[in-house]
């Protein structure tokens, strides 16, 4: 475990709720750690991450209207010179109402808040990645990068977040186990995107190489969670596990 970026106790901010993002590779286990944080932390508030509404976008207005929606998802790993940039616009979209949405109750603050993912890796992990595979035109990158950018500074302190939380396994591994679950849509992936996302991953969160526009951003610590080995049956690692977190977040 490193932790980077913060000094000990120092991540509270004035009696608000501390919110924090859980990150990294497609299928290396953020749900299950979604619901292990949720069993060992009941009082903090877990946002899912919305893949739902992106299989389901509904179908209003256009050809699709007659079957009642359309499965985004699908269509952006069928056809990605074709897609990404609306994947990313609507990703991003969803990713951004979750964040601005009240959580709470004012009588029943929850003291943490966590994101599954969030709309700093949609534009540093997976945006980024399309644009240097060249399913994102040079042209949608940037325009992209100009909305993404302006949005946060006008939204500014709405849309910090105190710390990232990083489940770093190798590609090979996210790999078995995206295979083991065998999502429909994601049939096609293979081996290189996961080590593509897995650079990305590296590049911003570790070796701090990304350039980050948000200035509130750019020092945000991260919690690097080692989950090479399946943690989902392993009581002794689930533990562990929670221990970091919980030493991360005090
Ligand atoms: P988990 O619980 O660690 O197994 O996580 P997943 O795989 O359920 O969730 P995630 O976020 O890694 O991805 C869900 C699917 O959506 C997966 O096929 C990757 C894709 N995806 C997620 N976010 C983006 C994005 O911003 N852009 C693109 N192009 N694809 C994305």
């Amino acid at each position: 475990m490193t932790r980077e970026g913060g000094s000990g106790g120092g991540m509270r901010r004035c009696g608000a709720a501390l919110r924090l993002a859980l990150e990294g590779n497609i299928a290396v286990g953020k749900s299950t750690f979604m619901k292990l944080l949720g069993a060992t932390f009941p009082e903090w508030h877990l946002v899912t991450e919305p893949v739902a509404q992106w299989r389901k976008v509904p179908a209003r207005g256009t050809a699709q209207a007659a079957v009642g929606s359309t499965n985004l998802l699908q269509m952006m790993y069928q056809e990605p010179a074709r897609w990404s940039y609306t994947f990313q616009t609507f990703s991003f979209m969803s990713r951004l109402k979750a964040m601005l949405e009240p959580v709470d109750e004012p009588e029943t603050p929850s003291p943490v808040q966590v994101f599954e993912r969030s709309i700093y890796s949609d534009r540093y992990v997976f945006a980024k990645n399309l644009s240097e595979a060249g399913h994102l035109q040079a042209l949608e990158w940037a325009i992209y990068q100009d909305w993404h950018s302006f949005l946060l500074q006008q939204l500014g302190p709405r849309v910090v977040l105190h710390g990232l939380l990083y489940l770093r396994a190798t590609p090979q591994t996210c790999l078995e186990r995206l295979r083991r679950r065998a999502r429909s849509e994601e049939q096609s992936i293979q081996l290189e995107y996961l080590q593509q996302l897995h650079a990305q991953h590296e590049h911003w969160l570790v070796e701090k190489s990304t350039e980050v526009h948000f200035a509130d951003m750019k020092h945000a610590p991260v919690l690097v969670l080692d989950v090479e080995k399946d943690f989902e049956h392993d009581a002794a690692a689930q533990g562990g596990l929670m221990a970091q977190v919980e030493t991360f977040v005090t």
